[in-house]
């Protein structure tokens, strides 16, 4: 029978879709605890702060959310100071968040096609957006700041995590105007980050921040064309963009059918456009410059750096975008259906406009990430989240490291029970070599329903773990977040 074979296949695999949905469940509770529980030790040397955000409720008092991208954001600090670890939680206070607690009900829309009750009808023509603050946290000019990519930062006490407003950085931003989810460090001390206002033609604005937090120069650049666009890279000269071909109808979504996310389709046979902005005036490019590679679709880059007459950019590539369709269920996913997001390297070069692909592995991955000094610049390590197994989609059970000058491969794998969610690379103090540091990742473990903090030697994936930091409570599967020294 189907059924047969269904559990046949199952028990192939390195998990069961039942352990992997465990990890979806909401986590409404608050905490605030130093972790008793660890095996292995917390090195005494690694000082400071792990900040993470993603959605903490998956339902709006038991009606389900149709997609964890819609999920109101909910922040994660793990504190390591002398060999001790403190654990924190707390949801960002939106506007939206406090009013659909306080009505025990859906009150808005979904990008990723969350309808209020009441079908079609309560939904037509309802354009408002609900700022969930979910997709990142960073620690910057001493600011903590909740982000989502279509509205304005929400700022936060870094020790309580408190709410306390918007950040509007003296007024350069207006109420509502986006400030992506995915800032870039330049080593040499700049945030910078960007925002898109989609539309027949696509406003892409880029932001440049000091040390203190303040917005130093501000530019908007006009592209053609829809752009639906998560993430950039930028090199020491360099801000570059891939816009996925995409095609947008607006119609589904203003008639209440489904949401603006729901209505966007890769074109397959459409080219991505790379669109690389110069940061600064004396760069042999001096205009935009826009070249075309075969269609595919990105969210996240890698890192990207500057050659004598190339680019390089390494992405993680998926043939086609995940489709959310209105009436599905994300967590019945037939990971086997979708295309499996991979690592590719894009030579970009600038004298004869000629875009190269390569394909750096087969495995599934995402969530990347590198030493913080290498953003823009050569560098040799990246290390992801990735399947257990080495071929086709699954889900994200392991911690993938790639040498990229030797080729070599490292895995360190959480199966058939454990789930992983995005490394962070933290750097030794004092370090030499470039993956002289460590990983720290938070796994969900579907045995207990609980989650860990697990911190690995990023030079040795293989010996296991360093330590192993287990927590009262899951988290459920998360975003983004980064690591604060301070
Ligand atoms: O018309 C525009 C269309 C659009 C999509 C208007 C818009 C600006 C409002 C808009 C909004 C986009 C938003 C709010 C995007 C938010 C994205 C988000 C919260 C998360 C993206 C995550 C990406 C990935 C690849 C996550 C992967 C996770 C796993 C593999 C783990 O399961
Ligand atoms: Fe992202």
């Amino acid at each position: 029978t189907q059924a047969h074979q269904q559990d046949h296949q199952i028990v192939e695999k390195s998990y069961t879709i039942k352990d992997w949905q465990g990890g979806y469940e909401s986590l409404p509770e608050e905490y605030d605890y130093w972790i008793d529980d660890i095996e292995g030790e917390i090195p005494p040397e690694l000082a400071g702060t792990l900040f993470r955000n993603g959605a903490g409720l998956l339902d709006i008092n038991g009606e389900r959310l149709h997609h964890p991208f819609d999920g109101d954001g909910m922040i994660s600090r793990i504190t390591f100071i002398n060999g001790r670890a403190h654990f924190r939680n707390r949801f960002v206070q939106t506007a939206g968040y406090l009013a659909e607690q306080k009505a025990k009900k859906i009150l808005y829309r979904g990008v990723f096609g969350t309808q209020k009750p009441g079908g079609w009808l309560a939904n037509i023509f309802d354009f408002k957006l609900k700022n969930i603050a979910n997709t990142n946290v960073i620690y910057w000019g001493k600011k903590l700041l909740a982000l989502w990519e279509a509205a304005e930062p929400y700022l936060l006490n870094p020790h309580t995590l408190e709410t306390l407003e918007n950040e509007y950085f003296n007024g350069v931003l207006s109420k509502g105007e986006a400030f992506s989810a995915h800032p870039r460090i330049d080593p040499r001390g700049i945030l910078v980050n960007f925002a898109i206002k989609p539309g027949l033609l696509t406003t892409i604005t880029i932001f440049e921040l000091n040390t203190k937090g303040e917005i130093t120069s501000k530019k908007n650049h006009k592209v053609p064309g829809f752009c639906f666009i998560h993430d950039f890279v930028i090199t020491e000269n360099y801000c570059i963009f891939f816009q996925n071909p995409v095609k947008f109808n607006p119609i589904p979504f203003a008639l209440g059918i489904c949401g603006a996310a729901e209505c966007i389709k890769v074109q397959k046979n459409q080219p991505t456009k790379i669109i690389i902005i110069p940061r600064t005036t004396n760069t042999p490019i001096e205009k935009v410059k826009i070249l075309e590679t075969k269609a595919g679709f990105i969210f996240h880059h890698v890192n990207a750096f500057e050659l004598e007459n190339e680019i390089i950019v390494d992405s993680i590539c998926y043939e086609s975008l995940m489709e959310v369709e209105p009436n599905s269920d994300y967590r019945k996913t037939d990971f086997d259906k979708n295309s499996p997001p991979q690592i590719w390297r894009f030579h970009l070069n600038l004298l004869e406009n000629q875009v190269q692909n390569q394909l750096i592995d087969t495995r599934t991955t995402e969530f990347p990430t590198i030493h913080p000094c290498h953003v823009g610049k050569p560098y040799r390590y990246l290390y992801s989240a990735a399947a257990h197994q080495s071929t086709f989609n699954a889900p994200l059970q392991a911690i993938f490291k790639v040498d990229l000058e030797s080729g070599t491969k490292q895995l360190w794998s959480t199966a058939p029970r454990g789930f992983v969610g995005e490394p962070i690379f933290v750097p030794r103090v004092n370090s030499q070599q470039e993956d002289d540091g460590w990983i720290i990742v938070v796994v969900y473990n579907a045995e207990n329903h609980r989650s860990e903090i697990v911190i690995l030697d990023a030079q040795n994936l293989a010996k296991g773990r360093i330590a192993k930091l287990g927590l009262k409570h899951h988290i459920p599967y998360g975003l983004h977040g980064s690591f604060t020294p301070e």
